[in-house]
């Protein structure tokens, strides 16, 4: 089958891609506007098969948009270029709702009008989408497919914006779509502004490792290759109209994800000055209306859709650690010309 991924370039975008092209014989249309969350570098090791291939292409040019979906003529389209950073979304809004609602409406009429004129039946439109537009849980329970939608971050609010435009677009035009609602993913190739890359990076280089308040917020982390691998199995086998939660049952307060790190480079690189990684930890001001928990109930992935995850929260960090420590390369690239002032503070200021 014939795949275009929008975002393909980013940190999800590309490990899809890599899934793609080394664990199945489709071929894939990369379309990503490559900023600076985009990397080709993620892609080098399969950017050379003939079955791949990348357009540079801004998903808020409708017209673009509904160019590249009529000449690929795509069996599937996942749809996952966004702005990703809740931090960011803080600051500037602006580009929020620009590439995560307007962007996702040029593509889905992309999508439509393909879809109105041709009679492929294996077409589908997967929106990926995080389980942000739920909300905050509080101590007990889990999002489910039936939880409310309640985003409170500009960055969640534009996806759970996107989320109802793609809804509408299958109830309205009869365009076959499926939604997908993941928790926090982790693993190699993810841009140093998220927690648990720039955690890894400070610690190399002897920076703090700041964290947010008291550091007892929770999140629920899936390693990037199981989203992957979830993401294939609904794209391929997912019910037109549903949606299907994603997540790691892996919950963990910021502050224990950030002594695993600082546990893994003590056994793998001990600091020179004989001091341990954990004297770098430093509490930081709060994120402005800070989410306290996310947790996920997996149970309909699983029971419809036989997919479960293979790493456990102890083999994927053990991984991710290593990954950065062996491909400073990528680390250094990514790193070069990026500020690392703290982000999302400006509301409070
Ligand atoms: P990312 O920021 O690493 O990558 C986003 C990619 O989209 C980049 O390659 C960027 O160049 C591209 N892009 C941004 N704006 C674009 C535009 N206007 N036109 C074309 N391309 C554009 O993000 P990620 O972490 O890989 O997340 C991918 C998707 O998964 C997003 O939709 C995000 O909301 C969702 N998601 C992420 C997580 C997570 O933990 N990272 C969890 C659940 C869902
Ligand atoms: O320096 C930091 N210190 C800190 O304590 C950073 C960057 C974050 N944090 C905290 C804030 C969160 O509680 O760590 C937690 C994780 O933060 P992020 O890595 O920014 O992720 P989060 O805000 O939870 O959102 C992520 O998961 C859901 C992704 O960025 C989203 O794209 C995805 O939808």
């Amino acid at each position: 089958m014939k795949f275009i991924v929008t975002g393909g370039a980013g940190f999800i975008g590309s490990a899809m891609i890599r899934f793609l092209i080394d664990e199945t014989d489709h071929s894939v249309l990369n379309v990503d506007k490559l900023t600076y969350a985009g990397n080709l570098q993620s892609l080098t090791s399969i950017s050379e098969n003939p079955r791949y291939q990348f357009v540079n292409a801004d998903i808020c040019d409708a017209d673009k948009m509904t160019e590249i979906v009529a000449d690929f003529q795509p069996d599937k389209i996942m749809h996952l270029a966004a702005e990703s950073h809740v931090d960011r979304s803080v600051d500037a809004p602006g580009e929020f709702i620009q590439t995560n609602i307007i962007g996702t409406f040029n593509v889905l009429n992309a999508a439509r009008s393909y879809f109105e004129s041709t009679s492929n039946k294996n077409f589908m439109f997967h929106h990926v989408s995080t389980d942000e537009v739920f909300g905050s849980l509080g101590d007990d329970g889990f999002f489910t497919e039936e939880t409310s939608y309640d985003p409170r971050s500009p960055y969640s609010a534009s996806k759970a914006s996107s989320d109802h435009l793609v809804r509408a677009w299958g109830a309205t035009y009869g365009l076959p779509v499926v939604i997908t609602n993941c928790s926090n993913n982790y693993g190699h190739y993810q841009f140093p502004e998220k927690l648990i890359p720039l955690i890894i990076m400070n610690a190399f280089n002897e920076k703090p490792l700041p964290v947010y308040g008291d550091g007892s917020n929770i999140r629920d982390w899936l390693h990037v290759d199981d989203h992957a691998r979830a993401l294939y199995r609904v794209a391929t086998e997912g019910k037109p109209g549903e949606t299907y939660n994603i997540g790691g049952k892996n919950e963990k307060t910021n502050l224990e994800v950030v002594a695993t790190i600082c546990d893994l480079l003590e056994g793998v690189k001990p600091r020179a000055s004989h001091s341990r990684y954990k004297d770098l930890i430093t509490h930081v001001q709060d994120r402005p209306g800070h989410d306290f928990r996310y947790a996920i109930d997996t149970s309909k992935i699983e029971r419809e859709l036989g997919w479960k995850p293979q790493e456990t929260f102890e083999t994927g960090m053990a991984r991710t650690v290593q990954w950065y420590l062996g491909n400073q390369t990528w680390c250094d690239a990514v790193s070069d010309g990026y500020s690392q002032t703290r982000l999302g503070l400006k509301s409070v200021n």
